[in-house]
């Protein structure tokens, strides 16, 4: 994936032509789309194939399954055009180690803490725990949130090789600035863009306010 405006688009648009037009609007800023099952649900599993002509795709089925049905999804994920997929780390290292065999080379990003208030319930702690078994399966990233970007920081120290995707700027509270700030490579931006009435001028912003952070 490149690593330009740092910027990823989750397109969980789930009026088709909507989130077409949307990807064409803004896939000349952003660096991936990522998708979910919304717009996936919506539109077929074709649509993977369809939005990688245009950018990266990231497959964000937040896979936890056992070593063979996570074969099985990342095979289907990559065989459409997936360059990437996101799993959840919580069902251990036998499986996060078949995703990452599975995946052939293409990113696998694990889920650390998740940025809503719940997230806080479970997933934050074995936040750091998930980030070191993450890296020792071979993982290319983690998953963490800019809605408490303190957290950021300490998952990343935990995994420092691994780049780190930050969800929950905008709609969930979150700052783009602060998340890179405190660590994050790259942030997922969902409705903040492709609810806006101007999405192009929205994901603009965005990638001018972290290119204004000085890489
Ligand atoms: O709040 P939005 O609209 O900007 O969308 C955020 C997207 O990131 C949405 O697709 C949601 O499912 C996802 N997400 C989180 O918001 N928080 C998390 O902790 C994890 C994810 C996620 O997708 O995991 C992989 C990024």
């Amino acid at each position: 994936m490149k690593m330009d405006s740092r910027l990823i688009l989750a397109l969980d648009e789930t009026d088709v032509p909507k989130a077409l037009h949307v990807l064409d609007e803004v896939c000349g800023i952003i660096d991936a789309v990522k998708i979910n099952w919304p717009l996936i649900l919506s539109a077929g599993p074709e649509i993977i194939t369809t939005l990688s002509q245009k950018a990266d795709v990231i497959c964000d089925f937040k896979i936890a399954d056992i070593p063979n049905t996570d074969r099985l999804i990342i095979e289907q994920s990559v065989k459409r055009g997936a360059s990437g997929v996101i799993v959840h780390a919580f069902t251990g290292t036998d499986s996060l180690k078949e995703c990452v065999s599975a995946a052939g080379g293409r990113d696998v990003f694990v889920v650390t803490e998740m940025s809503h208030p719940g997230g806080q319930e479970f997933t934050a702690k074995h936040a750091e725990e998930f980030a070191a078994m993450a890296a020792e399966c071979g993982a290319s990233g983690l998953i963490a949130p800019a809605t408490r970007p303190e957290r950021i920081k300490k998952i990343k120290e935990s995994a420092p090789g691994l780049l780190i995707l930050s969800p929950g700027v905008g709609a969930q509270g979150g700052s783009a600035s602060n998340a890179v700030l405190n660590g994050a490579d790259y942030v997922i931006v969902g409705r903040s863009i492709y609810g806006s009435s101007d999405p192009k001028d929205a994901a603009q912003k965005l990638a001018d306010e972290i290119k204004a952070l000085r890489f």
